[in-house]
């Protein structure tokens, strides 16, 4: 548990190589118990590469699952601590694997945004349900430069040509954009129960990504639940909700920048300029040789 006496020591943090991919030592400081995590059949990982809208799936996961037998859990528990980041390690505070291990819940909803190879073994031993969530990598980018900006915990983001720069040679936390979501997509060729989506399906249609989510999961809620949940989690409700926008969180400053910012898609056109997207989308062609993985930068 964490103790409340203790002072949080809030750093920013560098980067380092861990086996290969960009880390800070937040998210790898447990590693030993984040290996030897032991997943249940029915837990349910949600992954992401940051700012895809882990947040987003999460809360709907949890209202899917958890709304209608447990409705007070949406009003007194932050989604952060209904779906725990697992590899999350901050001294004084509850570790994600702790978290996780302490939910009272079935399933467990748990978050990562380990790539694909970092993910403890256990939850592939289990056939555990994963649902995989992507956006585009101009989108992401920004929404991470901001993010970088007011969670105090993250490396100094610097300014916007660097920080573009950086993204692009992977330096980021949890590594190169391009390898995880290729990693993961790689992973649903081999695993069954990997679903892939799309922050970008999200935005322009949240029913119809619901009804899919629901397929997946095996899940047949009624028309009328349907309909709360798709209105529930737009993003100017999931906004002003003290339980999903994040504003419980320490380590973020608010006034640098909220955390659920635009909730857009194609908001990199305020942010790229002309010749960077030109730059950006030379380079994207060279990485992202997979056909059958394609990226909408608009809707
Ligand atoms: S994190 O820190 O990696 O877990 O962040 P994550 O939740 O993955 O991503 C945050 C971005 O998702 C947006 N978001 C939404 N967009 C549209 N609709 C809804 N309901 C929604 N919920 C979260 C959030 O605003 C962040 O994107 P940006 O572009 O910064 O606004």
């Amino acid at each position: 548990m964490s103790d409340p006496d203790k002072k949080l020591d809030l750093r920013r943090s560098e980067l380092f190589d861990f086996h290969g991919v960009s880390m800070i030592h937040y998210v790898t400081d447990n590693w030993e118990n984040i290996q030897n995590f032991q997943a249940r059949p029915d837990d349910i990982l949600i992954a992401t590469y940051p700012k895809a809208g882990t947040t987003w799936v999460s809360y709907i996961l949890d209202l899917l699952h958890f709304g209608q037998t447990s409705p007070e859990r949406q009003t007194s528990i932050p989604i952060f601590k209904r779906v725990p980041f697992l590899e999350i390690y901050i001294p004084s505070m509850d570790t994600g694997v702790d978290l996780a291990n302490n939910l009272p819940t079935s399933p467990r909803l748990i978050k990562t945004h380990y790539p694909v190879q970092f993910v403890p073994k256990s939850f592939w031993e289990q056939n555990c349900r994963i649902v995989y969530m992507a956006r585009n990598a101009k989108d992401s980018v920004v929404s991470y430069f901001h993010f970088d900006h007011m969670n105090m915990l993250e490396p100094d983001p610097g300014d916007w040509s660097s920080y573009l720069h950086r993204f692009k040679e992977g330096k980021m936390v949890f590594g190169s954009w391009y390898d995880h979501v290729n990693g993961w997509w790689k992973k649903k060729q081999t695993y069954s129960n990997l679903h892939y989506m799309f922050f970008e399906d999200m935005v322009e249609d949240t029913g119809r990504e619901i009804e899919k989510l629901c397929r997946f999961l095996g899940l047949s809620p009624s028309v009328e639940e349907k309909k709360q949940i798709t209105s529930g989690v737009q993003f100017d409700k999931m906004k002003k909700n003290n339980m999903t926008n994040y504003s419980t969180v320490p380590v973020m400053d608010f006034k640098m920048s909220p955390f659920m910012r635009k909730g857009k898609v194609g908001d990199w056109k305020n942010h790229f300029t002309v010749a960077q997207s030109e730059e950006f989308d030379e380079g994207y062609k060279k990485k992202m040789k997979d056909p059958t993985l394609q990226f909408r930068t608009v809707v």
